[in-house]
């Protein structure tokens, strides 16, 4: 409407670029989502989220914005939100999951780069993303070569802070990181002029871990067969996650987690009882890229959990509470965070451990490894896991992709043809 449109024309949106791209989000969305069968009327909350992502959500963060609120943008989960929130600021991620401003793009990173950091420079220079443009400071990291040098040229359209994110996980490392988050503390309260203290760290550390309980308490119930929830939903609630209002957002999902056990108790299921049960895993899955999920459950097969960081990577581990001083608080957040098991650390055993567990906890009969085409560190993790996985007696289908549909019918083939195998 025109007041949405009067919000975008200030944040200096390209408008009919943007335009084009709701409509393209409004058709895939549709496609994808509104055509599900048997879905739990608690997706309604998620529907009108993302139906209102670039409206009601940025216009709640304008108006923040105006009160004197500071907006933090992220392409990890090794920032830590719990700061953020405590100095009272925004946390928001950025990483983009569609084709945009590829050419543009391509003249500041290499080619083959993949699509979601091609994705998140093209974005900003197509002027389409209201988040990226409503942010006071974007929040970068040193994980895999690709955004590291990304953030090069990133930061010189953005003000940017980036986080030194080590690379093994000895107690150097760990001693490394906590000087970054230490770092990061101080940035905020400069930014912010708020001063993290062992109150509003104690009450985010809180937020965040209900935050992270709830979706913790979605990936159990998602054990029952037949399945109660789809992927495709279950992988949109990870990804609003990412920038809904933390507190609002937890008792949705509580709410439709309610829904979910009554639905088990009864029996009923989004799929039916005994179809094949597919763990998804790898790289993050930022909105909207639906495809390779939408291919697994067009294929007589249901998703029953992401190993991905718009999923469990993001979820598994809480921050101990129990700390009463800055210091104690900030160990917890530097041991939690250190718990990531990101493949762009090495070495990185505790992932291939990780996955197997969450197929023996979710009954799934086979995995999905999903790397971004050119991701060297999931490439290269995908043949370890499917090694360890054949060990196991655990199938695993390998897929490289990127954003584009041009490869639909050729995954579909490969899919269908896992699946019947199982
Ligand atoms: S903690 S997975 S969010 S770094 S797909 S940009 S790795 S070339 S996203 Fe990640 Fe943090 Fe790790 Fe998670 Fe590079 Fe690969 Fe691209 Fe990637």
């Amino acid at each position: 409407d025109a007041a949405h449109t009067e919000m975008w024309e200030k944040l200096n949106l390209d408008i009919s670029a943007h335009e084009g791209l709701l409509e393209v989000l409004g058709k895939f969305y549709g496609d994808i989502y509104l055509s599900q069968e048997n879905r739990l009327n608690g997706m309604e909350y998620l529907d009108f989220v993302l139906s209102e992502v670039h409206g009601l959500r940025i216009k709640e963060i304008q108006d923040a914005k105006a009160t004197g609120k500071k907006v933090i943008g992220t392409f990890c989960v090794f920032v830590p939100e719990e700061l953020t929130l405590a100095a009272n600021a925004i946390h928001v991620g950025l990483c983009s999951g569609a084709d945009a401003g590829t050419d543009e793009a391509e003249k500041l990173v290499p080619r083959n780069t993949c699509a979601l950091i091609k994705s998140f420079i093209g974005f900003k220079l197509a002027r389409i993303c209201p988040f990226t443009e409503s942010c006071d400071l974007v929040v970068g990291e040193t994980t895999c070569d690709g955004k590291k040098k990304a953030y090069e040229a990133f930061g010189k359209l953005v003000p940017m802070h980036v986080m030194e994110v080590p690379q093994t996980k000895t107690t150097d490392a760990k001693q490394l990181f906590k000087a970054e988050v230490l770092r990061y503390k101080e940035a905020l309260e400069e930014l912010t002029g708020v001063k993290i203290t062992v109150e509003n760290l104690r009450k985010s550390i809180s937020v965040v871990n209900e935050k992270r309980k709830a979706l913790q308490r979605l990936s159990r119930l998602r054990a029952a067969d037949p399945a109660p929830i789809s992927g495709r939903d279950a992988l949109l609630i990870n990804q609003v996650s990412f920038y809904d209002e933390p507190e609002r957002f937890t008792q949705s999902i509580n709410t439709l987690c309610d829904q979910i056990e009554e639905r088990i108790a009864q029996g009923g299921g989004v799929v039916p009882a005994g179809t094949k049960r597919l763990l998804l895993s790898g790289c993050p899955m930022a909105v909207p890229n639906w495809k390779l999920p939408y291919v697994m459950e067009s294929s007589n097969a249901v998703i029953v959990g992401e190993e991905s960081c718009i999923g469990s990577r993001n979820v598994r581990d809480l921050v101990d509470d129990s700390a009463d001083t800055i210091e104690g608080m900030l160990d917890a957040l530097v041991d939690r965070y250190m718990k990531i098991d990101c493949a762009c650390f090495t070495p990185n055993d505790e992932r291939m451990v990780n996955v197997q567990n969450m197929v023996k906890d979710l009954n799934a009969d086979g995995v999905v490894h999903y790397a971004l085409s050119f991701c060297q560190p999931y490439a290269h993790e995908a043949i370890k896991l499917q090694d360890v996985l054949s060990q196991k007696g655990i199938p695993m289908l390998s897929v490289e992709t990127g954003y584009s549909m041009e490869d639909v019918e050729q995954l579909k083939t490969r899919v269908e043809a896992f699946v019947e195998m199982l």
